[in-house]
């Protein structure tokens, strides 16, 4: 499916048009589900579930804003929360096994992808130590294809992981996190791109001696998703999954500090942002410095750029994010924040 044929689609009966005929033009590489009419719709067929819900018409609030993708059913509110919650700072494991597994993922409602991941989701876990701890990251490679593990970030340069590690084979990396910061990770091999696209990529948080100060903490990272192997994306996907913040809010408290981890993971894509409504933020680019460089509602990101950004939500409501890249905002990266 070409791109401008999704934008001829996106119409009230399109986004089911597309994800019952896009899905059957996939060929071999993905099975073709049964998608019905009102499966994987979201502006008028499906409204939100309760837990978004907090206007007394969620018909006409989900009416109000595009937002073309819904998360897979099976999902529930906590879902992702093993890679939304980071560990607690100081808490981090200081060796991890990481496994490169290959599987077909239901990435949105309907919407599958054969992945390669780091452990078995994508993106991969958080890995979180501070600044000067030695971590021992083993690669082990349970598929068929060469894979590689990557970090970004400062460390020995025999230590920078852009070697293929053979199936079956595994490699142990020492990496002495650093410098204080958001650093992805993510495998070198080539075809980079297809693998980088797959779902191979995750963050590592490195904490300042000392730690930041105490806030409420959330880690998103934005994913892309090629479903047709066209080389572009059909849908987005805060932690993997198209939709899932639309449907399932990160819930603060208000009032009190919120820190959000943000990535930029898309690939195919040469830049994504991250915006917030009703709120300006703290913006720490790379989160290497611990004095905000803006303070702003917007954030641009290139690929595999991050930033940390600190807020706090004066009042209770739900506050919307998103990319603005409103195409990957209407195909599954509009989210929202409640404050309780
Ligand atoms: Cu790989």
């Amino acid at each position: 499916m070409r791109r401008r044929d999704w934008f001829r689609l996106s119409g009230l009966g399109g986004v089911a048009g597309l994800f019952a005929g896009g899905l059957a033009t996939f060929g071999q590489s993905f099975s073709q589900p049964k998608v019905s009419p009102t499966r994987g719709l979201g502006p008028v067929a499906a409204p939100p579930a309760g837990p978004a819900a907090t206007t007394s018409s969620p018909h006409a609030v989900h009416g109000l804003y595009a937002q073309a993708a819904e998360p897979p059913l099976h999902l529930g509110p906590d879902a992702l929360a093993a890679l939304d919650r980071p560990p607690r700072a100081g808490a981090g494991a200081r060796q991890y096994e990481l496994h490169v597994r290959e599987g077909r993922v239901e990435v949105g409602q309907g919407a599958f992808v054969d992945t390669w991941t780091y452990g078995g989701t994508a993106p991969g876990p958080v890995i979180r130590a501070t600044e000067g701890e030695l971590l021992e990251i083993t690669l082990v490679n349970d598929t068929g294809a060469a894979h590689s593990l990557h970090f970004h970030g400062a460390h020995d340069v025999g230590e920078d992981g852009w070697q293929p590690v053979n199936p079956g084979e595994r490699r142990s990396y020492r990496i002495l996190a650093g410098p204080a910061g958001l650093h992805p990770y993510h495998c070198h091999t080539p075809p980079f791109a297809r693998h980088f696209a797959r779902g191979m990529y995750g963050v590592m948080i490195v904490d300042p001696q000392g730690g930041r100060p105490p806030a409420h903490e959330r880690v998103l990272s934005l994913c892309g998703w090629d479903l047709d192997g066209d080389g572009r994306n059909e849908l987005y996907a805060w932690n993997g999954i198209a939709g899932y913040y639309h449907r399932f809010p990160l819930k603060v408290p208000a009032g009190e500090r919120v820190r959000l981890y943000v990535t930029n993971l898309v690939e195919y894509d040469p830049v994504a942002s991250f915006h917030l409504h009703a709120q300006t933020f703290d913006l720490y680019r790379t989160g290497t410095a611990l004095i905000p460089h803006e303070h702003t509602d917007v954030v641009t990101l290139g690929q595999t750029e991050r930033a940390i950004v600190e807020f706090t939500l004066p009042r209770p409501g739900r506050y919307m994010f998103h990319p603005h890249q409103i195409h990957m905002a209407e195909r599954g990266a509009m989210g929202w924040i409640t404050a309780l």
